[in-house]
């Protein structure tokens, strides 16, 4: 039977298990990524792992979230990030270098090899063909030291591209389609591979806008195939040599297929506040709009910068409408400040911000009360922007900028003649701000400032759990609904005893005093609990508040895995209806001692409810034993 790229990367990895839906296997981990909001609690993990150097082929540090420097910490974070870096054999790559999945798609991302990274939107790097898969900074941490990376044998989902996009419509109207059919959960367990004849007509960043937000079906990664355009897409970055080709087997089975037709795909919007609530733009055709957003790890690519800077041209930004532009690298910025792209975007009124995820993660630039922001981003929950009651718009640039110039939501194809993009023979190569790791870092001295605290402990788990539902949630909580991000909060992610003052803070700001004056307690969820972010920070700020299981419907892949890694049994109700037996503040004890055949038992008064888990035996024992941490040491 012939191989899908997905299977062909995975057996060529395969350290442990066989290739069957569902079953644990384990992969060999080429390379990784950490971003600075995630890296630091990465870097103390592998410290403490106590490894001179990354066992790893790359590993690279990027600085890109947190760089509002409103007080010492971020630049303390930063400074930690660096020398710890240039201490252990790791790239850094420096703020304002750029946005860390546009940079590694750019100058690292090799087809053929593994990427695990501390963001959910690793998988970026799926648009050249890598395996690259999104994880908590635990895990990475793990892979750095040589640790292979577990995950459940996905089953491997196809969408078919035929025909070819028309002007105005480009790789974000195919992700946000896709969206729109399978839904914020329908790809949890799966990797969408993408095929046919329609794949040829996509250049590497639109694939790569595509595999991005692949994040947000709960896919386990997304990838595509590596032909000419990827071949020619690394010859631009003087990469050649990092080009390998990769397709699926004529015979390769895929669980399902999805077609799309490019010819017919019209320009797509997601409304507020899920990123699967999308519409056709024309559909919602004169709702004003007070902000427009460009850039992010989606869309901050050339080919997206140049569309915006064409349509604008000798055009102004609507009076009723902010429109800020964050190009996603420093390369883009060079090359739009070299072509005279950069001008027509000035002159236009947008204002330009830094190669970083700024507005996206809530850093700046958060809109007026009640305001509708039309974003090229990848996720409009609640309060994600900083401002509850905003409603964001996800759409292409194209999109975007047809909204900036009327003012309100309009079909870009209104706009006239499409700008046509050609990618250049050769994007401008000025590695000066990747800063390669000392080759004996013996001697390098670690800088940790104030705002660096020590890794906090989880004892571990010995009996029967007792204690009160500290919080009943419904469906789809995301991890910016368990610890938001935005600008006050995210200077906190080094510090968990501080930040963990801020869990729940959007749902029910009285959630950390609750649980620690009831010394802990559980979790209780609806589906697809903890869908979105890869922030170990939702599962080690609740840890330590005392939380010691979380009891859901359904989980998201990433954030049941950071839940084990440290310590908090994620287990499911084995009937849905029986979450609807339980109420906050109810006295709950859980039953564990046969949480080897994969079953609790939750006693609620004179109820009896039947749990369920889907970790193998490996994960229950890290999982009792206080998570990952503790069971490698
Ligand atoms: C995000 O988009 O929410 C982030 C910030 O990139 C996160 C990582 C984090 O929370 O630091 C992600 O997507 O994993
Ligand atoms: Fe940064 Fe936003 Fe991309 Fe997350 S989704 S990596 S915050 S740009």
């Amino acid at each position: 039977m012939g191989l899908t790229i997905a299977e062909k990367i995975i057996k060529s990895h395969l350290v442990h298990g066989e290739m069957i839906p569902g079953e644990e296997i384990a992969i060999k981990i080429d390379n990784t990524l950490t971003q600075d909001a995630t890296g630091t609690m990465a870097y103390l993990q592998f410290e403490a792992i106590g490894l001179d150097k990354v066992k790893t082929k790359r590993s690279v540090s990027f600085v890109d979230n947190n760089t509002l420097q409103s007080g010492f910490e971020n630049a303390d974070d930063h400074a930690f990030l660096q020398s710890i870096a240039n201490k252990h054999g790791i790239y850094f790559s420096r703020p304002g270098n750029g946005i860390c999945h546009q940079v590694e798609l750019e100058r690292f991302a090799i087809p053929g090899e593994t990427l695990l990274g501390s963001d959910s939107h690793t998988p970026t790097a799926g648009g050249l063909g890598m395996l690259a898969i999104g994880a908590g900074g635990l895990d990475v941490a793990c892979a750095m030291a040589g640790e292979p990376f577990y995950l459940p044998m996905p089953k491997i989902c196809n969408v078919r591209l035929s025909g070819k996009l028309q002007p105005w419509v480009s790789g974000k109207d195919v992700i946000l389609e896709v969206l729109r059919i399978m839904s914020v959960k329908g790809g949890v367990g799966k990797i969408v591979e993408y095929s046919g004849e329609g794949v040829k007509n996509l250049s590497v960043t639109d694939r790569a806008t595509i595999t991005n937000m692949g994040a947000e079906l709960g896919a386990t990664t997304s990838i595509f195939p590596s032909d000419e355009n990827t071949l020619s897409f690394l010859k631009a970055q003087g990469r050649e040599a990092d080009f390998k080709p990769l397709k699926a087997d004529p015979d390769a089975v895929y669980s399902e297929v999805i077609e799309i037709n490019l010819d017919e795909l019209e320009p797509m919007i997601a409304q507020p506040h899920m990123p699967d609530r999308v519409v056709k733009v024309k559909d919602l055709k004169g709702l004003k709009v007070d902000q427009v957003a460009i850039g992010s790890c989606t869309n901050g690519s050339l080919r997206d910068i140049f569309v915006v800077a064409n349509a604008i041209e000798g055009k102004t930004v609507a009076t009723n409408t902010s429109l800020v532009i964050s190009p996603g690298s420093k390369q883009v910025l060079e090359m739009i400040t070299l072509d005279g792209n950069l001008n027509k975007l000035v002159s236009a009124g947008a204002r330009i911000l830094e190669c970083t995820c700024g507005p996206c993660i809530g850093m700046g630039q958060s809109p007026k009360t009640n305001a509708v922001s039309v974003r090229t981003f990848n996720r409009n929950f609640e309060g994600r922007s900083g401002t509850k009651s905003a409603g964001v718009y996800l759409a292409s640039p194209e999109t975007a900028v047809a909204c900036a110039i009327f003012g309100e939501i309009r079909d870009p194809r209104e706009l006239g003649d499409y700008p046509i993009y050609k990618m250049p023979e050769k994007f401008i190569i000025n590695d000066n701000c990747i800063v390669k790791p000392s080759e004996d870092g013996s001697c390098v001295e670690i800088v940790r400032g104030p705002n660096i605290k020590p890794l906090p402990i989880n004892p571990g788990i010995k009996g029967d759990l007792v204690g009160k539902v500290l919080l009943k949630v419904g469906d789809n909580i995301t991890t910016d609904h368990i610890m938001p991000a935005g600008s006050k909060i995210l200077p906190l992610r080094s510090n968990v005893p501080a930040i963990s003052e801020h869990v729940f803070e959007q749902v029910d700001p009285q959630f950390p005093k609750r649980a620690k004056e009831c010394g802990g307690g559980f979790i209780v969820g609806g589906e697809n609990y903890g869908q979105g972010s890869s922030r170990e920070h939702a599962a080690l700020a609740p840890m330590y508040l005392g939380v010691k299981a979380v009891i859901v419907k359904s989980f998201a892949r990433i954030h049941r895995q950071n839940l084990i890694n440290f310590g908090i049994l994620p287990l499911k109700f084995a009937k849905s209806e029986d979450y609807d037996k339980i109420s906050q503040m109810d006295d709950i004890s859980v039953k564990i001692d046969k949480l080897k055949d994969g079953e609790a038992t939750l006693i609620c008064g004179s109820e009896t409810i039947k749990l369920v888990h889907d970790m193998s035996e490996r994960e229950v024992q890290t999982c009792l034993m206080g998570g990952r941490l503790n069971s490698i040491k």
